[in-house]
Protein backbone atom coordinates (compact mmCIF):
# COMPACT_ATOMS: atom_id res chain seq x y z
CA UNK A 1 0.00 0.00 0.00
CA UNK A 2 1.13 3.43 -0.82
CA UNK A 3 2.67 6.35 1.36
CA UNK A 4 -0.52 8.40 2.16
CA UNK A 5 -3.06 6.06 2.09
CA UNK A 6 -3.59 6.58 5.95
CA UNK A 7 -3.85 10.01 6.47
CA UNK A 8 -3.90 10.78 10.24
CA UNK A 9 -0.87 12.38 11.68
CA UNK A 10 -1.68 9.69 14.95
CA UNK A 11 -0.71 6.43 13.22
CA UNK A 12 2.89 7.04 14.75
CA UNK A 13 4.64 5.51 18.20
CA UNK A 14 4.01 8.30 20.89
CA UNK A 15 0.06 7.98 20.57
CA UNK A 16 1.04 3.95 20.28
CA UNK A 17 3.26 4.34 23.51
CA UNK A 18 0.75 6.68 25.38
CA UNK A 19 -2.49 4.11 24.77
CA UNK A 20 -0.32 0.91 24.95
CA UNK A 21 0.51 1.92 28.29
CA UNK A 22 -2.80 2.19 29.72
CA UNK A 23 -3.99 -0.87 27.79
CA UNK A 24 -0.82 -2.74 29.22
CA UNK A 25 -2.06 -1.79 32.67
CA UNK A 26 -5.78 -3.17 32.30
CA UNK A 27 -4.49 -6.36 30.80
CA UNK A 28 -2.16 -6.69 33.52
CA UNK A 29 -4.98 -6.08 35.94
CA UNK A 30 -6.78 -8.51 34.14
CA UNK A 31 -4.86 -11.61 33.79
CA UNK A 32 -3.49 -11.10 37.59
CA UNK A 33 -7.11 -11.36 38.75
CA UNK A 34 -7.89 -14.03 35.75
CA UNK A 35 -5.47 -16.19 37.83
CA UNK A 36 -6.86 -15.24 40.85
CA UNK A 37 -10.57 -16.94 39.57
CA UNK A 38 -9.26 -19.70 38.26
CA UNK A 39 -6.83 -20.63 41.12
CA UNK A 40 -10.33 -20.26 43.61
CA UNK A 41 -12.22 -22.07 41.29
CA UNK A 42 -9.88 -24.77 40.56
CA UNK A 43 -7.21 -25.07 42.23
CA UNK A 44 -4.20 -27.83 41.77
CA UNK A 45 -4.07 -30.35 44.59
CA UNK A 46 -1.21 -28.77 46.12
CA UNK A 47 -3.14 -25.92 46.56
CA UNK A 48 -6.43 -26.60 47.81
CA UNK A 49 -5.58 -27.02 51.10
CA UNK A 50 -3.67 -23.40 51.67
CA UNK A 51 -6.43 -21.25 49.38
CA UNK A 52 -7.01 -18.66 52.40
CA UNK A 53 -10.86 -17.86 53.30
CA UNK A 54 -10.29 -14.36 53.98
CA UNK A 55 -10.64 -11.82 52.93
CA UNK A 56 -14.46 -12.44 52.96
CA UNK A 57 -14.83 -9.97 49.78
CA UNK A 58 -11.73 -10.62 48.22
CA UNK A 59 -13.13 -12.74 45.40
CA UNK A 60 -15.29 -9.84 45.28
CA UNK A 61 -12.78 -7.53 44.64
CA UNK A 62 -10.82 -9.39 42.39
CA UNK A 63 -13.13 -10.79 40.02
CA UNK A 64 -14.62 -7.24 39.99
CA UNK A 65 -11.48 -6.17 38.83
CA UNK A 66 -11.07 -8.09 36.58
CA UNK A 67 -14.43 -7.62 34.65
CA UNK A 68 -13.95 -3.91 35.11
CA UNK A 69 -10.26 -4.18 33.41
CA UNK A 70 -11.37 -6.42 31.00
CA UNK A 71 -14.42 -4.23 29.73
CA UNK A 72 -11.94 -1.15 30.03
CA UNK A 73 -9.53 -2.77 27.28
CA UNK A 74 -11.92 -3.42 24.69
CA UNK A 75 -11.68 0.39 23.75
CA UNK A 76 -8.33 0.84 24.61
CA UNK A 77 -7.59 -2.27 22.29
CA UNK A 78 -9.52 -0.56 19.73
CA UNK A 79 -7.79 2.66 19.82
CA UNK A 80 -4.42 0.84 20.04
CA UNK A 81 -4.99 -0.95 17.01
CA UNK A 82 -6.62 2.11 15.13
CA UNK A 83 -3.01 3.77 15.76
CA UNK A 84 -1.25 1.05 14.33
CA UNK A 85 -3.12 -0.50 11.59
CA UNK A 86 -1.37 1.26 9.17
CA UNK A 87 1.97 -1.18 9.72
CA UNK A 88 -0.58 -4.09 9.19
CA UNK A 89 -0.72 -3.43 5.80
CA UNK A 90 3.52 -2.25 5.45
CA UNK A 91 4.62 -3.34 1.96
CA UNK A 92 6.91 -5.87 1.09
CA UNK A 93 4.95 -8.44 3.93
CA UNK A 94 8.28 -9.94 5.20
CA UNK A 95 11.95 -7.88 4.80
CA UNK A 96 13.69 -10.42 6.89
CA UNK A 97 12.91 -13.98 8.53
CA UNK A 98 13.18 -12.01 11.76
CA UNK A 99 10.66 -9.51 10.77
CA UNK A 100 8.32 -12.05 9.61
CA UNK A 101 8.57 -13.91 13.22
CA UNK A 102 7.80 -10.20 14.47
CA UNK A 103 4.69 -10.03 12.41
CA UNK A 104 3.20 -13.59 12.45
CA UNK A 105 3.68 -12.83 16.85
CA UNK A 106 2.04 -9.56 16.07
CA UNK A 107 -0.69 -11.79 14.23
CA UNK A 108 -1.42 -13.82 17.29
CA UNK A 109 -1.27 -11.58 19.81
CA UNK A 110 -4.17 -9.71 18.09
CA UNK A 111 -6.46 -12.69 17.28
CA UNK A 112 -5.71 -14.13 20.78
CA UNK A 113 -6.09 -10.64 22.42
CA UNK A 114 -9.38 -10.15 20.62
CA UNK A 115 -10.64 -13.52 21.06
CA UNK A 116 -10.42 -13.58 25.00
CA UNK A 117 -12.27 -9.91 25.11
CA UNK A 118 -14.79 -11.20 23.18
CA UNK A 119 -15.29 -14.62 25.01
CA UNK A 120 -15.09 -12.60 28.38
CA UNK A 121 -17.65 -10.02 27.26
CA UNK A 122 -20.12 -12.45 25.96
CA UNK A 123 -19.58 -14.08 29.24
CA UNK A 124 -20.62 -11.71 31.38
CA UNK A 125 -23.89 -12.18 29.12
CA UNK A 126 -24.06 -15.60 29.91
CA UNK A 127 -23.88 -16.74 25.69
CA UNK A 128 -22.05 -19.27 24.91
CA UNK A 129 -22.45 -19.13 20.89
CA UNK A 130 -19.51 -21.86 20.99
CA UNK A 131 -18.55 -25.01 20.80
CA UNK A 132 -15.62 -25.20 22.94
CA UNK A 133 -15.48 -24.70 26.76
CA UNK A 134 -15.34 -21.34 27.84
CA UNK A 135 -13.30 -21.72 30.91
CA UNK A 136 -10.58 -23.19 29.64
CA UNK A 137 -10.74 -21.72 26.30
CA UNK A 138 -10.45 -18.10 27.95
CA UNK A 139 -7.39 -19.29 30.89
CA UNK A 140 -5.42 -20.46 27.47
CA UNK A 141 -5.85 -17.93 25.52
CA UNK A 142 -5.46 -15.55 28.48
CA UNK A 143 -1.74 -16.99 28.34
CA UNK A 144 -1.10 -17.03 25.05
CA UNK A 145 -2.51 -12.63 24.94
CA UNK A 146 -0.27 -12.36 27.72
CA UNK A 147 2.48 -14.14 26.48
CA UNK A 148 2.36 -12.75 23.30
CA UNK A 149 2.17 -8.83 24.78
CA UNK A 150 5.51 -9.64 26.49
CA UNK A 151 7.10 -10.55 23.55
CA UNK A 152 5.58 -7.61 21.78
CA UNK A 153 6.98 -5.12 24.74
CA UNK A 154 10.28 -6.65 24.70
CA UNK A 155 10.74 -6.12 20.49
CA UNK A 156 9.08 -2.33 20.85
CA UNK A 157 11.39 -1.57 23.83
CA UNK A 158 13.48 0.65 22.28
CA UNK A 159 10.30 2.31 20.34
CA UNK A 160 8.92 2.55 23.47
CA UNK A 161 11.65 4.11 25.26
CA UNK A 162 11.96 6.62 22.81
CA UNK A 163 8.53 7.55 22.93
CA UNK A 164 7.73 7.49 26.67
CA UNK A 165 7.92 10.92 27.28
CA UNK A 166 6.21 13.47 26.13
CA UNK A 167 7.53 16.13 23.70
CA UNK A 168 6.30 19.89 23.81
CA UNK A 169 4.05 21.10 22.16
CA UNK A 170 2.39 18.01 21.81
CA UNK A 171 -0.04 17.28 19.13
CA UNK A 172 -3.56 19.01 19.26
CA UNK A 173 -4.63 15.98 17.03
CA UNK A 174 -3.59 13.32 19.75
CA UNK A 175 -4.60 15.58 22.89
CA UNK A 176 -8.26 15.02 21.14
CA UNK A 177 -8.27 11.58 20.26
CA UNK A 178 -6.82 10.62 23.91
CA UNK A 179 -9.90 12.85 25.81
CA UNK A 180 -11.69 10.59 23.15
CA UNK A 181 -10.77 7.58 24.54
CA UNK A 182 -10.59 8.69 28.08
CA UNK A 183 -14.52 9.39 27.70
CA UNK A 184 -15.45 6.03 26.04
CA UNK A 185 -13.13 4.13 28.91
CA UNK A 186 -14.95 6.41 31.56
CA UNK A 187 -18.29 5.96 29.85
CA UNK A 188 -18.04 1.73 29.54
CA UNK A 189 -16.50 1.64 33.09
CA UNK A 190 -19.52 4.08 34.45
CA UNK A 191 -22.08 2.04 32.66
CA UNK A 192 -21.17 -1.41 34.06
CA UNK A 193 -19.26 -1.61 36.97
CA UNK A 194 -22.36 -0.93 39.26
CA UNK A 195 -22.93 -5.33 38.65
CA UNK A 196 -20.45 -5.15 41.25
CA UNK A 197 -19.41 -1.51 42.63
CA UNK A 198 -22.96 -0.47 44.98
CA UNK A 199 -21.72 3.28 44.90
CA UNK A 200 -22.13 2.83 41.05
CA UNK A 201 -25.55 1.45 40.98
CA UNK A 202 -27.05 4.03 39.58
CA UNK A 203 -25.28 4.53 36.13
CA UNK A 204 -25.66 1.09 35.88
CA UNK A 205 -27.27 1.31 32.63
CA UNK A 206 -25.84 -1.55 30.23
CA UNK A 207 -24.29 -4.25 32.45
CA UNK A 208 -25.76 -7.47 32.36
CA UNK A 209 -27.18 -7.80 35.81
CA UNK A 210 -28.43 -5.18 38.42
CA UNK A 211 -27.36 -6.93 41.80
CA UNK A 212 -30.18 -5.91 43.62
CA UNK A 213 -32.39 -7.13 41.20
CA UNK A 214 -34.05 -10.97 42.11
CA UNK A 215 -36.05 -12.49 44.34
CA UNK A 216 -35.33 -11.93 47.89
CA UNK A 217 -33.42 -8.69 46.79
CA UNK A 218 -30.45 -10.92 44.36
CA UNK A 219 -30.16 -11.56 41.09
CA UNK A 220 -30.34 -15.87 40.23
CA UNK A 221 -28.29 -17.50 37.93
CA UNK A 222 -29.69 -20.82 37.19
CA UNK A 223 -33.15 -20.80 38.60
CA UNK A 224 -34.47 -23.64 40.54
CA UNK A 225 -36.88 -24.10 37.38
CA UNK A 226 -34.15 -24.56 35.01
CA UNK A 227 -32.15 -27.10 37.96
CA UNK A 228 -35.50 -28.93 38.11
CA UNK A 229 -35.19 -28.48 41.90
CA UNK A 230 -38.54 -26.30 42.22
CA UNK A 231 -39.94 -28.42 44.05
CA UNK A 232 -37.94 -30.53 47.47
CA UNK A 233 -39.03 -33.95 47.37
CA UNK A 234 -41.22 -34.78 50.02
CA UNK A 235 -39.51 -36.23 53.14
CA UNK A 236 -36.38 -34.40 52.40
CA UNK A 237 -33.29 -34.81 54.97
CA UNK A 238 -29.98 -33.54 54.54
CA UNK A 239 -27.40 -36.78 53.99
CA UNK A 240 -24.58 -35.96 56.21
CA UNK A 241 -21.81 -39.05 55.37
CA UNK A 242 -18.85 -39.03 57.79
CA UNK A 243 -17.78 -41.39 60.39
CA UNK A 244 -20.87 -40.61 62.11
CA UNK A 245 -23.05 -40.45 59.38
CA UNK A 246 -26.66 -38.40 60.01
CA UNK A 247 -29.91 -37.54 58.31
CA UNK A 248 -31.28 -34.17 59.31
CA UNK A 249 -34.25 -32.81 58.71
CA UNK A 250 -35.16 -29.10 58.33
CA UNK A 251 -36.80 -29.10 61.43
CA UNK A 252 -33.60 -30.73 63.22
CA UNK A 253 -31.15 -28.04 61.11
CA UNK A 254 -33.07 -25.19 63.02
CA UNK A 255 -32.72 -26.54 65.78
CA UNK A 256 -28.72 -26.58 65.82
CA UNK A 257 -27.06 -23.38 67.37
CA UNK A 258 -28.11 -20.63 64.00
CA UNK A 259 -25.70 -18.07 63.14
CA UNK A 260 -25.74 -15.06 60.90
CA UNK A 261 -23.11 -13.38 58.41
CA UNK A 262 -23.01 -11.19 55.80
CA UNK A 263 -21.22 -12.15 52.66
CA UNK A 264 -21.33 -11.31 49.02
CA UNK A 265 -22.43 -13.95 46.24
CA UNK A 266 -19.63 -13.08 43.73
CA UNK A 267 -20.34 -15.04 40.20
CA UNK A 268 -17.44 -14.97 38.09
CA UNK A 269 -19.66 -13.34 35.51
CA UNK A 270 -18.69 -10.50 37.15
CA UNK A 271 -22.02 -9.43 39.27
CA UNK A 272 -22.04 -9.25 42.97
CA UNK A 273 -24.13 -8.69 45.71
CA UNK A 274 -24.01 -8.80 49.33
CA UNK A 275 -26.60 -10.62 51.45
CA UNK A 276 -27.33 -11.56 55.21
CA UNK A 277 -27.03 -15.23 55.54
CA UNK A 278 -27.76 -17.79 58.79
CA UNK A 279 -28.00 -21.51 58.90
CA UNK A 280 -25.50 -23.94 61.04
CA UNK A 281 -22.14 -23.96 60.65
CA UNK A 282 -20.52 -26.02 58.07
CA UNK A 283 -17.77 -26.90 60.89
CA UNK A 284 -20.82 -27.57 63.80
CA UNK A 285 -22.26 -30.46 60.67
CA UNK A 286 -18.42 -31.70 60.42
CA UNK A 287 -18.49 -32.06 63.93
CA UNK A 288 -21.38 -33.57 64.21
CA UNK A 289 -20.40 -36.04 61.60
CA UNK A 290 -17.36 -36.98 63.31
CA UNK A 291 -15.09 -35.47 61.21
CA UNK A 292 -11.55 -34.60 62.09
CA UNK A 293 -10.70 -30.87 62.56
CA UNK A 294 -8.88 -30.73 59.46
CA UNK A 295 -11.66 -32.69 57.55
CA UNK A 296 -12.98 -30.83 53.92
CA UNK A 297 -16.15 -31.89 52.60
CA UNK A 298 -17.95 -32.31 49.42
CA UNK A 299 -21.49 -31.15 49.11
CA UNK A 300 -23.81 -32.54 46.44
CA UNK A 301 -27.31 -30.87 45.27
CA UNK A 302 -30.28 -31.84 44.82
CA UNK A 303 -29.94 -30.90 41.17
CA UNK A 304 -29.66 -34.10 38.89
CA UNK A 305 -27.46 -32.59 36.45
CA UNK A 306 -25.63 -29.25 35.70
CA UNK A 307 -21.93 -28.09 36.05
CA UNK A 308 -22.05 -27.09 39.61
CA UNK A 309 -24.12 -30.00 41.42
CA UNK A 310 -20.89 -31.39 43.12
CA UNK A 311 -18.42 -28.90 45.01
CA UNK A 312 -15.38 -29.56 47.16
CA UNK A 313 -14.24 -27.55 50.36
CA UNK A 314 -11.35 -28.32 51.83
CA UNK A 315 -10.87 -27.23 54.98
CA UNK A 316 -9.62 -23.93 55.30
CA UNK A 317 -13.05 -23.28 53.91
CA UNK A 318 -14.73 -25.81 55.70
CA UNK A 319 -13.08 -24.86 59.08
CA UNK A 320 -14.37 -21.15 58.57
CA UNK A 321 -16.89 -19.71 61.28
CA UNK A 322 -18.58 -17.54 58.25
CA UNK A 323 -19.04 -20.92 56.22
CA UNK A 324 -22.38 -21.83 57.03
CA UNK A 325 -25.56 -24.00 55.17
CA UNK A 326 -27.57 -21.45 55.02
CA UNK A 327 -31.58 -21.71 55.21
CA UNK A 328 -32.19 -17.95 55.55
CA UNK A 329 -31.46 -14.92 53.38
CA UNK A 330 -32.09 -11.20 54.14
CA UNK A 331 -34.64 -12.84 57.41
CA UNK A 332 -36.38 -15.10 55.36
CA UNK A 333 -36.49 -18.78 54.38
CA UNK A 334 -34.74 -19.36 51.03
CA UNK A 335 -36.55 -19.17 47.87
CA UNK A 336 -36.58 -22.06 46.17
CA UNK A 337 -34.32 -19.67 43.66
CA UNK A 338 -31.81 -18.99 46.25
CA UNK A 339 -31.22 -22.83 47.25
CA UNK A 340 -34.53 -24.05 49.22
CA UNK A 341 -34.23 -25.74 51.75
CA UNK A 342 -30.38 -25.41 52.01
CA UNK A 343 -27.14 -23.51 50.41
CA UNK A 344 -23.49 -23.14 51.23
CA UNK A 345 -22.47 -19.96 51.55
CA UNK A 346 -18.34 -19.47 52.19
CA UNK A 347 -16.48 -16.72 52.15
CA UNK A 348 -13.69 -15.24 49.46
CA UNK A 349 -15.01 -18.29 47.13
CA UNK A 350 -16.92 -17.97 43.56
CA UNK A 351 -20.43 -17.51 43.57
CA UNK A 352 -19.73 -21.03 41.28
CA UNK A 353 -18.93 -22.85 43.95
CA UNK A 354 -21.70 -21.34 46.79
CA UNK A 355 -23.77 -24.60 46.11
CA UNK A 356 -27.94 -24.49 46.13
CA UNK A 357 -30.52 -27.17 46.96
CA UNK A 358 -28.04 -28.25 48.75
CA UNK A 359 -28.65 -32.73 49.23
CA UNK A 360 -25.53 -34.72 50.67
CA UNK A 361 -22.34 -33.46 52.56
CA UNK A 362 -19.43 -36.02 52.71
CA UNK A 363 -16.95 -35.39 55.00
CA UNK A 364 -13.27 -35.88 52.95
N1 LIG B 1 -26.68 -26.52 42.59
C1 LIG B 1 -26.29 -25.37 42.01
N2 LIG B 1 -25.79 -24.39 42.79
C2 LIG B 1 -25.40 -23.22 42.23
C3 LIG B 1 -25.48 -22.99 40.85
C4 LIG B 1 -26.01 -24.04 40.04
O1 LIG B 1 -26.12 -23.94 38.81
N3 LIG B 1 -26.40 -25.21 40.67
N4 LIG B 1 -25.06 -21.78 40.31
C5 LIG B 1 -24.04 -21.09 41.07
C6 LIG B 1 -23.72 -19.75 40.58
S1 LIG B 1 -22.94 -19.65 39.08
C7 LIG B 1 -23.92 -18.62 41.33
S2 LIG B 1 -23.31 -17.12 40.84
C8 LIG B 1 -24.68 -18.69 42.59
C9 LIG B 1 -25.81 -17.68 42.51
O2 LIG B 1 -26.59 -17.75 43.67
P1 LIG B 1 -28.01 -17.08 43.71
O3 LIG B 1 -28.76 -17.58 42.50
O4 LIG B 1 -28.66 -17.48 45.00
O5 LIG B 1 -27.78 -15.59 43.64
O6 LIG B 1 -25.19 -19.97 42.83
C10 LIG B 1 -24.33 -21.03 42.56
N5 LIG B 1 -24.90 -22.26 43.04
MO1 LIG C 1 -22.07 -17.60 38.91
Amino acid sequence: MREGTFSSVLHEPRTAVVIGRWLGAALLVCFGTGLVSHLLQQPPHWLAGALPSRPADGYRITQGLHVISGTAAIPLLGAKLWTVYPQLFAWPPARSVLHLLERLGIAVLVASMLLELFTGLLNTLQWYPWPFPFRQTHFWLGWLATGGLLLHVAAKAPLIAAHWRRVRPGLAQRRAFLTAVTASVGAVTLTTAGQTVPWLRRTDLFAPRRPDLGPQGLPVNRTAVQAGTAVTPAGWRLRLDGPRPALLSLADLQRLPQFTVELPISCVEGWSASAHWSGVRVRDLLDLAGAPADAGVRVTSLEADGPYRVTEMPSGYAGDPLTLLALRVNGEVLAPDHGYPARIIAPNRPGVLQTKWVDRMEVL
